[in-house]
């Protein structure tokens, strides 16, 4: 459960319930700025190194002090656990726990003896507590002790009255002293029965039913703010208490339905869908349970709503749901691929405000990234490595080979730029030129021209991950290309600086092109050193496929070239490794291939589950599907999850090459289906409905009145919605007609 800032995952035992907390601002240690002054130097130095072929001495140089300083960043931790102990035994039967996904409420039923309980859980958005309710179908059966439990060393519990006050401080990161504090609140409001607090616990003893709230809050305010109380905020939350279960949850259901329920997605059902869920993820590879993947696409949309709302933190590599003080990787932002594809469903399915967070995360790295562009490179501007935690830290970290990439934040700031594709936001636009202004800033000031073709390149930088430091990975390339071409647009569209815009775009020419392999392969590096085949689970150079847009059908030749790349990285991955490919196949049009991917995600996964660090010494198992429906890299890393959901979109819609495609990669196993709301560049809300693998018919709301590009190999007809028939004009197989803001359309092949 989520509600962007508050989270839990809600265990269901019988004997005993652990609801495992978290608060998205309780992070490691407290603000510091990693900017490393004797990086400058050494970065000069592992320049000529890799020009001159010599990129194992430039790695020697910068594995330490090319870094910054600490050379990792802080982990996101988990708050504890609140555990409900339940005295007596009895054998339970009817046994079931379940997760509304239209409702964001999980439910625990279960019978001892001729009594049945129920629980009932959700976290609020709208009061900003966790509820939680207990009742029995008879008086006076509701008997529990409430305590917490943490791995946190830091904390202190004490019981009063009806209340449990849980305080705790966050770890230490690196030399630098936990500083973030929390505060949990859970009080009992019991109907019936008593609630005694004493010592560490909170005793219930025969209700009727209890309601227990809890409210959590940190004293963090952003990222170099610790000013908050979170003893005034908890209590303040609190004031949830005068509610009723049932005001409570009609306002949460107030606040989540109307962003979950703008989408449906129906593939079919067969009797598959009435097994539990666990089952059915062993089974889907045996195809006959479509329902399973719409269930995994809205399930994708369910944990965006519920783990990035206005407000709170971007989504982390376990969304907000954390068990650890030190998990995976930290916990934390890693932006060589894991959070942009934690945002890749946002616009297309139709959850445009998931982004805020994002965006306002973009707002603070392009502040704390102006110190490491400054003490590290000596250059205007701000840059962002391939990681960034809490204290929005920006310099390179981990190692030479992961940590020296300076394309991170721009890669971000596309999401910027797609937003406005599909919203026609310009506000956003205003808000955000001066800092796209400012990531361009720092590349004119630091690319520098490879001596064979004169071609601007980054250096050092790495292929996220994949071989050695050189200069100018193709997808740092291809990063810059997005950057400066927004950048330019944006001032033309503001009206603002046509010199820089034009200096921009010069710099754009001078970019290193795509170049063709001795495979036939997409080059993912300057030199063709590529393999043929390479199971590395980064697909880094195809971010041209996608999530970017430039290549695409219409250039045959690079678009045959990335689908020899795709192809030789084989099938098998990690979970965000699949779900990336899913999506790239769902580009490269073909709808089977980009089944088999999601058949390889909805699958048990494929080894142990390791535990992270970011040395590089894991060993990657395959990826798959746990039980609960999370994303397995393994570990649970929740961007799977993500990418799925925005593979299936791109499966069944596509708008990225200036008009919109239906059902351009559907595959075989799904003939007939409908899917309304989600959203297409241009803002336009879509609803297809398919039967024979055909377009049965598809509707159109224009939200901006901007003209409907649409892509159709035959005839294709226009209604508005009196009836009357639209004019489209046909242009190759384009066909196009202006709308109306508000309006909707309806689309059918035929004359
Ligand atoms: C990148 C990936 C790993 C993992 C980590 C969080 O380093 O290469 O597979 O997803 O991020």
């Amino acid at each position: 459960m989520g509600n962007g800032r508050l989270g839990a995952m809600i265990y269901g035992g019988v004997q005993q319930e652990r609801l495992q907390l978290n608060e998205g601002n309780f992070w490691a240690g407290a603000p510091y700025d990693p900017a490393n002054p004797a990086a400058y130097d050494l970065y000069v130095r592992a320049r000529k190194l890799i020009l001159a072929g010599n990129a194992a001495e430039a790695e020697k140089l910068l594995q330490v002090d090319g870094l910054g300083k600490p050379s990792g960043q802080a982990s996101y931790q988990t708050i504890g656990e609140l555990v409900l102990d339940f005295p007596g035994g009895g054998e339970a039967k009817d046994y079931r726990r379940s997760l509304g996904l239209d409702s964001a409420v999980a439910t625990t039923q279960y019978t001892i003896g001729d009594i049945t309980y129920t629980r009932k859980i959700f976290s609020s958005a709208a009061d900003q507590v966790l509820v939680v309710r207990l009742t029995a179908d008879k008086p006076g059966r509701i008997s529990f002790r409430a305590s917490f439990s943490t791995p946190n060393k830091n904390s202190h519990s004490g019981a009063r009255a009806s209340e449990l006050v849980f305080t705790s401080t966050g770890g230490k990161h690196a030399d630098i002293q936990g500083k973030v504090q929390q505060e949990t609140i859970v009080r009992a409001i019991n109907d019936g029965g008593a609630v005694i607090g004493s010592g560490s616990t909170l005793t219930v003893t025969d209700a009727n039913a209890v309601l227990l709230l809890i409210a959590c809050r940190t004293n963090y305010i952003n990222y170099h703010d610790l000013s908050g109380d979170p003893d005034v905020l908890a209590r303040k939350d609190l004031a949830a208490t005068s509610k009723s279960f049932d005001q409570l949850l009609a306002d949460h259901l107030a606040d989540y339905q109307p962003l979950f329920s703008r989408v449906q997605l129906d593939l079919g059902t067969t009797p598959q869908a009435q097994r539990p869920t666990d089952e059915r993820i062993l089974h889907f590879a045996d195809g006959n349970d479509p329902a399973l993947a719409a269930l995994e696409f809205q399930y994708g949309r369910y944990l965006l709503i519920s783990c990035s709302r206005p407000g709170g933190q971007p989504a982390t590599l376990q969304g907000l749901w954390n068990e650890s003080m030190n998990p995976p990787w930290n916990g934390k932002f890693t932006v060589n691929i894991n959070t942009e594809m934690n945002y890749w469903p946002a616009e297309k399915t139709n959850l445009s405000e998931c982004t805020a967070p994002l965006f306002d995360l973009i707002k603070d790295v392009s502040v704390t990234g102006q110190q490491t562009a400054k003490v590290m490179y000596h250059a205007p501007g701000w840059v962002l490595h391939h990681n960034t935690d809490a204290w929005r830290a920006t310099a390179p970290i981990d190692g030479a080979l992961f940590g020296i990439w300076p394309t991170g934040g721009a890669w971000l700031l596309t999401n910027v730029w797609e937003h406005y594709l599909y919203t026609g936001d310009i506000e956003t636009l205003r808000t955000f030129y001066p800092i796209f202004k400012g990531s361009s800033e720092f590349f004119l000031a630091t690319l520098i021209e490879e001596p064979v073709h004169g071609w601007l390149v980054t250096c050092p930088s790495v292929s996220p991950e994949h071989g050695a430091l050189v200069a100018g990975p193709t997808m740092d390339e291809s990063i810059l290309r997005d950057l400066f071409a927004q950048t330019a647009e944006m001032a033309k569209i503001l009206g603002v600086d046509d010199e820089f815009r034009q200096k921009v775009l010069a710099a754009r020419q001078k970019l290193a092109p795509f170049q063709i392999g001795k495979y036939g392969q997409l080059q993912e590096w300057l030199d063709d050193i590529d393999r043929e085949t390479d199971s590395h689970r980064h697909l880094s150079h195809l971010y041209a496929l996608f999530p970017s847009n430039q290549i695409t059908a219409e250039d045959p030749e690079l678009f045959a070239a990335a689908k020899k790349s795709l192809l030789g990285r084989g099938d098998a991955a990690t979970g965000w490794s699949l779900a990336w490919k899913m999506n790239l196949w769902a580009r490269a049009l073909d709808g089977n291939h980009a089944y088999v991917l999601l058949s390889h995600l909805l699958s048990e996964p494929g080894g142990d589950a390791a535990n992270g660090s970011a040395t590089g010494k894991l060993q990657y198992a395959g990826g798959g599907t746990y039980p609960n429906l999370f994303d397995a890299h393994p570990p649970f890393q929740i961007d799977g999850n993500f990418g799925a959901t925005s593979g299936i979109t791109e499966m069944l819609m596509q708008s990225h090459e200036g008009f919109i495609r239906l059902l351009p990669a559907l595959p075989d196993a799904w003939p007939e289906g409908s899917i309304q709301g989600i959203v297409a560049r241009g803002g336009f809300v879509i609803g297809i409905q398919w039967k024979d693998h055909r377009l049965a018919s598809a509707s159109l709301q224009s939200r901006n009145g901007q003209i409907c590009r649409i892509h159709s190999a035959v005839a294709l007809q226009v209604m508005d919605d009196q009836g009357h028939p639209v004019q489209a004009t046909k242009e190759g197989e384009v066909y196009s007609f202006a709308t109306a803001g508000g309006r909707s359309y309806t689309v059918r092949e035929g004359t």
